[in-house]
């Protein structure tokens, strides 16, 4: 069962994780829940969700949130931080949301400096809707949409998400993490409070790329996820800092 943190920050148990076995959505916004309370700043939490599995966290955490059209979490965020400048407001959006369907509202947002941040799930691949290619999946990878594996010809290569915003002026700090084993968990904990950090002293946009795994759609028991996430995904998308301006 997940610990749920709410506004006040006791822990509910009355409600069951409706995630997959092995989903790390669940690992990740544990760790959102647990670096809003080392801040002391729950109370000023704004989550902009996105569609799609990410938007089930919003039984198990009880801070401020809005979901958002599909795709469109970075303009949300950026209305609410502009009206809202006290507020710590991040975006939760999945790869198909932010890097395909939002791509113009999360480019833009990003290319303008929007003073919040992004928590950006690489799973590969369209989670709720069933295993939909999605940008970020890898060549070879099979989906529903590309069912004998993506083909570079044909559907485009996996696109990299932190090197692309690293192209704008403007983004302040960029990384790219993982959660597939106990250190990377550490370190994802650690980028997403720098995040929050560099927002509060209003440094503007940020963006943490967390890779994880969708052993569902990806047809893997979560122990062999994790062997794909080290062996495929990790030297397609390495992990590190991309950028931070300081
Ligand atoms: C406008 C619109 N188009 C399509 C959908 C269907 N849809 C719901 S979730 C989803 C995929 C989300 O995938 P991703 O962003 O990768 O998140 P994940 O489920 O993997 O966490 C899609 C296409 C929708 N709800 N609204």
């Amino acid at each position: 069962m997940e610990k749920i943190y709410s506004r006040t920050l006791t822990i509910q148990e009355d409600k069951v994780s409706g995630f997959c076995p092995g989903c790390m959505h669940s690992t990740v916004i544990k760790l959102i829940g647990e670096v809003l309370d080392e801040l002391n700043v729950v109370d000023k939490a704004v989550c902009v969700q996105g569609i799609g599995c990410c938007g089930l966290h919003m039984d198990y955490i009880a801070y401020d949130d809005i979901t958002a059209p599909h795709g469109r979490a970075c303009a949300v965020a950026t209305g609410i931080k502009r009206t809202s400048p006290g507020s710590l407001v991040f975006t939760y959006q999945g790869d198909g949301d932010f890097a395909s369907i939002g791509l113009a509202e999360s480019v833009s947002a990003a290319n303008r400096g929007e003073n919040f941040t992004v928590i950006f799930i690489n799973n590969g691949i369209y989670g709720m809707t069933g295993g939909q290619m999605a940008p970020t999946t890898l060549l070879g990878m099979k989906a529903t949409t590309a069912p004998k594996g993506r083909i570079a010809e044909e559907h485009g290569y996996p696109m990299h998400i932190c090197e692309l915003l690293d192209q704008l002026t403007a983004p302040h700090y960029l990384e790219r993490v993982s959660c597939n084993t106990p250190q990377n968990v550490i370190k994802t904990k650690n980028a997403i409070k720098k995040a929050f950090q560099y927002q509060m002293e209003g440094k503007g946009f940020s963006l943490v790329e967390i890779v994880t795994s969708c052993p569902t759609n990806w047809g893997l028991d979560p122990l062999d996820a994790l062997d794909f996430i080290e062996q495929k995904m990790l030297p397609e998308y390495p992990l590190g800092v991309v950028r931070d301006k300081k």
